[in-house]
């Protein structure tokens, strides 16, 4: 087989690769490690940026988005025995959230590659990565049973955290920045009303969070150590303790009911710099992880992608390389934004295994602080709205 561009990974950032290059007239191809059901079914993000909203609206991937997710203005931060807050995204900049699942997403992207008649192949195997500082890459892989090989220009490299494609770059030629936290998100989605706001919790118990699909679909979020098993939770374990970590008055808003998914995520901080070696482009979550806390993991997949089918776009129309060459540094300057204020929002809002009186001190001031403050919070807001996709460095006809 051959293409202009191979896409290893139909997550998020693969799927979305797939479908703009294609509206550009680039031909490519996915390959997936997993099935189709497997992708549709993980329940991951929810929180969209205005940039990523506007995105998907620009490449016509939008309209159920529009329909069912919910626009939010910001998010509210509660803390034991204080009074809660409301980050105002709207109000300093003028930019708003959606609340649309991952799930949905991935839903919308599947179907409009079926509807271009993508070639997207899942359950690929032994997938390898070959020749990328010539010209002419290719991958090599097992598809039902077959030994195959995918020639190409470039290889996008969009198969997440545990994926081949970083791995694929030298080691001696990448660089990489590491925080693990010692706890992870137990979560739960339930077919219950969600609160109001996008609530996240600061309890002596742990961190809690209270999220939403939509007018009927909630998402809640404990803090738990490192080495929970969900089979530890019960649903009712799983509200008895979420409730005791939000003030009296939202918790017994909280409508319960029973869990329709479950499961933990660990958190971690990680980036790959380089974004690039020779043909091999990584975009997502294989080359950077950020801890839920900011919701910005998908974003900056959606942001990865923008800058590499611009740069691909712009090589295909223009033979232009400028854009390719600068992809990592560019791509990066987003990421870091991120990734500091997913760890600022970690670092405030958990409570740390073995942290000192100290710690705890320092962490109750900055709360007050941005309680108290119109410039941190104007501050605050401006991270945790993303920043704007920056212009391009050079004229794409
Ligand atoms: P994905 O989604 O992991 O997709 C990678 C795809 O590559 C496939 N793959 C391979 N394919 C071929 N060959 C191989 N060797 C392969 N190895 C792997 C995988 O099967 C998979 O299909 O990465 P991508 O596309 O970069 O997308 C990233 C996002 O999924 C991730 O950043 C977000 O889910 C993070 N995240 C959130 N992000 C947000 O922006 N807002 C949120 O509200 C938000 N909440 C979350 C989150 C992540 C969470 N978890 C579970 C980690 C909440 C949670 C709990
Ligand atoms: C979610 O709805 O899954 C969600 C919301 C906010 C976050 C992380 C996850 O910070």
């Amino acid at each position: 087989m051959k293409t202009q561009v191979a896409i290893i990974g139909a997550g998020p950032a693969g799927m979305l690769l797939c479908e703009i290059l294609s509206q550009h007239g680039i031909d490519c191809v996915v390959l997936e490690k997993h099935s189709r059901a497997h992708v549709l079914e993980r329940i991951r993000a929810g929180v969209l940026e205005q940039s990523t909203v506007e995105l998907l609206r620009q490449y016509g991937l939008g309209q159920r988005m529009d329909q069912e997710g919910h626009v939010h203005d910001g998010m509210k931060i509660v803390w034991a025995g204080r009074e809660s807050f409301f980050i105002d995204v709207k109000k300093h900049l003028g930019k708003q959230f959606m609340a649309y699942g991952q799930t949905n997403i991935q839903e919308d992207l599947f179907l409009a590659a079926e509807q271009r008649g993508a070639k997207v192949l899942t359950q690929v195997e032994n997938l390898q990565l070959m020749n990328l500082t010539s010209t002419h890459p290719h991958v090599t892989f097992t598809h039902n049973g077959d030994a195959s090989r995918l020639d190409c220009d470039f290889i996008a490299g969009c198969d997440g955290f545990h994926g081949v494609s970083r791995q694929s770059i030298p080691p001696h030629l990448r660089e990489e920045f590491e925080k693990e936290y010692p706890f992870g998100w137990l979560g739960i989605l339930s077919q219950t009303p969600p609160l109001r706001d996008i609530t996240y919790a600061n309890h002596p118990r742990g961190f809690a969070l209270a999220s939403m699909r939509s007018p009927t679909l909630s998402r809640y979020y404990i803090q738990v150590p490192t080495g929970t098993l969900c089979e530890e939770w019960s649903d009712d374990r799983f509200w008895s303790e979420i409730k005791s970590r939000f003030p009296k008055e939202m918790a017994d808003e909280m409508v319960t009911g029973k869990s329709i998914e479950k499961s933990i995520a660990p958190l971690r901080s990680y980036v790959c710099e380089t974004m690039r070696h020779g043909q091999l482009f990584l975009a997502g979550d294989a080359a950077h992880i950020v801890p839920p806390t900011g919701a910005k993991g998908l974003n900056l997949a959606v942001s990865d992608v923008f800058y590499l089918s611009r740069a691909l776009t712009a090589f295909y129309r223009q033979g232009m390389t400028q854009l390719l060459d600068e992809y990592s540094e560019t791509a990066l300057r987003r990421v870091w934004s991120s990734v500091r204020i997913s760890w600022y929002l970690t670092n405030l809002l958990h409570r740390f295994p073995g942290g000192s009186d100290f710690d705890q001190r320092a962490q109750e001031h900055e709360l007050d602080y941005l309680k108290s403050s119109h410039h941190a919070q104007a501050a605050l807001a401006e991270q945790y709205a993303g920043l704007a996709f920056e212009s391009s460095s050079a004229p794409i006809t």
